[in-house]
């Protein structure tokens, strides 16, 4: 594989032979690099993605006839926001059937047409995993309120505790929903209370229980046999409440931040979030996923995991040095990123996570947008987004792109007159494929959410065209990462990064002895000049529009250069 990959990317046969030669003596490991170690991932959230039957939402079906785009800019597998019927209180994330397909997305033949498509295409399809609840609607939450036999304990039971002062039944505890408000609910039926971290409508599941074990592996193996090839499993900080021996839950202290007793941020969650539990249930699934991947064969069953933690507490759901879980815990550090974005932010973000989990696991990915965050566009500015593409794909590890974000689309905030304009939706609006109606979204009269009106100009057909558009910057880093140099970051000095001053970032991509890659950013709004870099001289392989460079020049980084307020380059070197 790692001399098929070589002979497709050098001309010079001598190259070849040195290749060989590294591979020989061990010191070449590029290929040793799993999928989803240095994967493009791109996150689909299905209902403004593409539409196919002209209600205006997003589906299955449009998604396939969508899916060759995916590889035209180089993305190797996509995860798909949940799919699932739901009653949508919370946009899906409200599950009836885990097995079933929402039927305004689509049929269980759709979904199997698109997994088939997509391995044709040689993409990988990763489907979000909603461990933390279902919908109250869920067959098994009735079940449960009934307590038939097995269900009984398949939620978060309890009588709740009575007042002495007023005499009357109160919640087990004072622990507030994330949505505000108390998060145990009474159920008149059964006569007590239900745990829910997020609606009412979402009670959680009760993970001490070995019966939902068995269902959630039932899920999966369910998925892995039409032919799903990773899980993005969610809210892991959410998987455990604290929960005494003797059956009582302990009461949170207040935080400080707020004097409204009703909201979430009133109480410091030390009893709801990140108990120590939580990793168990990912080592438990990781070693069921292996154990398939063993008995059918192809390549690693991944886990990603969705968790907004330090790193200290990501770095156990990898492994706490016994015990295996996610192979990726999501890296948000750069979401954090605003207008005032520097070279120096940039680093401490990297190094946050470069220093432990890159330390400890040798694993990284980088997110820099989602369906829970301004667009990046939006959030770090247009002169820095395509800066920000550049970085998240030069980077070792993985890079996650969310929807819109590789032609730049940007927050969109009509004035909430739209029926379902929430607070999380401006980053949510239809995908801007070309200048017609609707932006090629959907042939309907209407579209759920409106599409942003800056679509005539911001579209994918239109950025074809354009040299330097975000679209072709993004394709060529996503051509980058499938290089030699970008593959060998688990070598001695395969990469560096390192802020050159307040304003330059610098990062450094080597294939010893094949070529070099140099990426220089400048995050100011100041020209900045560097001193004898290195005693290359070095190719304009990609540029971006804040740039007065040329595709193919050359410079010597021997002497003084200059960066263009907003330049990002990336830079080559062949041995
Ligand atoms: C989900 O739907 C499938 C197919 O319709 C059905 O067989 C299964 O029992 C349902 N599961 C639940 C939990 O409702
Ligand atoms: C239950 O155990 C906890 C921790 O040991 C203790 O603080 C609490 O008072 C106990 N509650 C009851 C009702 O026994
Ligand atoms: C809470 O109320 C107190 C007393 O009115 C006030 O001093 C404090 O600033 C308030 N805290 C917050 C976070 O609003
Ligand atoms: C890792 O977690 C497992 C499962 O909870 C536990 O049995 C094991 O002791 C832990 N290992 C270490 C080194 O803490
Ligand atoms: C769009 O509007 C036209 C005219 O009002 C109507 O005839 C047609 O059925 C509508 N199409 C859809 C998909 O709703
Ligand atoms: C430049 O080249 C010389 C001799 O080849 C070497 O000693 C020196 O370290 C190089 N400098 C840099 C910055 O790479
Ligand atoms: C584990 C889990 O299900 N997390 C999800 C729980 O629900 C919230 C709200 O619906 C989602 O946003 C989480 O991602
Ligand atoms: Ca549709
Ligand atoms: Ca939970």
């Amino acid at each position: 594989m790692t001399q098929t990959v070589f002979v497709a990317m050098s001309s010079g046969t001598l190259r070849i032979v040195q290749i060989l030669l590294l591979c020989a003596c061990g010191a070449f490991a590029a290929s040793d690099v799993d999928w989803w170690e240095s994967a493009t991932l791109y996150q689909i959230y299905p209902r403004s993605f593409m539409d196919s039957d002209g209600d205006g939402v997003g589906d299955l079906n449009g998604i396939t006839s969508r899916l060759p785009f995916l590889k035209e800019i180089g993305v190797t597998a996509t995860w798909l926001s949940p799919i699932y019927e739901s009653p949508m209180a919370d946009m899906g994330y409200d599950i009836i059937n885990f097995t079933k397909i929402e039927p305004l997305f689509g049929t269980m033949e759709d979904f199997d047409a698109m997994v088939a498509k997509a391995h044709e295409l040689g993409l990988k399809i990763i489907l979000d995993f909603v461990p933390n609840h279902s919908s109250d609607e869920c067959e098994w939450f009735q079940k449960s309120i009934r307590r038939e036999d097995g269900y009984d304990d398949f939620y978060i039971w309890d009588d709740g505790k009575i007042d002495p002062q007023t005499g009357e039944r109160v919640p087990p505890s004072n622990w507030n929903s994330e949505f505000n408000g108390p998060a145990w609910t009474w159920n008149e039926q059964r006569q007590q209370y239900y745990f829910h971290w997020f609606l009412s409508k979402q009670p959680d599941f009760n993970l001490r229980s070995p019966m939902v074990h068995q269902h959630l592996i039932e899920i999966m193996k369910f998925w892995l046999e039409r032919g799903v090839d990773a899980f993005r499993i969610d809210a892991v900080p959410h998987f455990f409440e604290k929960r005494f021996d003797n059956g009582t839950y302990p009461d949170e202290p207040p935080s400080g931040m707020t004097n409204d007793t009703n909201s979430n941020r009133y109480y410091d969650h030390i009893y709801t979030k990140d108990q120590p539990e939580n990793p168990t249930i990912l080592y438990e699934w990781r070693e069921f996923l292996d154990e398939y991947q063993r008995q059918h064969g192809g390549d690693t069953r991944a886990m990603v995991a969705e968790a907004y933690a330090s790193v200290n507490i990501l770095s156990d759901y990898i492994n706490n040095g016994t015990h295996v879980g996610t192979q990726l815990p999501m890296n948000f550090n750069f979401v954090f990123l605003r207008n005032t974005a520097s070279a120096r932010m940039v680093q401490l973000l990297a190094d946050n996570w470069m220093n432990v989990m890159w330390t400890k696991h040798k694993v990284a990915n980088w997110v820099v947008g989602n369906h829970d965050n301004s667009r990046p566009a939006t959030r770090i500015g247009e002169q820095r987004a395509d800066m920000m593409t550049i970085i998240a794909h030069a980077m070792p590890g993985t890079s996650v792109t969310y929807y819109g974000d590789e032609i730049g689309m940007t927050d969109y905030d009509a004035e909430c007159t739209w029926a379902s304009c929430d607070f999380r939706d401006p980053e949510r609006t239809p995908m801007q494929w070309d200048s017609t109606t609707n932006a090629g979204f959907s042939k309907g009269n209407s579209t759920w959410l409106p599409v942003n009106s800056n679509y005539k100009t911001l579209n994918v057909q239109r950025q074809r065209g354009i040299a330097r558009s975000t679209l072709n910057i993004y394709k060529a880093m996503t051509a980058l990462k499938k290089t030699i140099a970008f593959k060998s970051f688990k070598e001695e000095g395969g990469f560096s990064y390192e802020a050159l001053s307040e304003q330059v970032f610098q990062i450094i991509r080597t294939a010893p002895n094949i070529e070099e890659y140099r990426v220089l950013a400048n995050f100011g709004g100041q020209m900045e000049y560097l001193d004898g870099l290195t005693n290359k001289t070095m190719e304009y392989v990609v540029l971006n529009s804040y740039s007065p460079h040329r595709y193919g020049d050359k410079v010597d980084l021997s002497k003084r250069i200059y960066l263009m307020p907003y330049e990002a380059v990336v830079l080559r070197w062949v041995a």
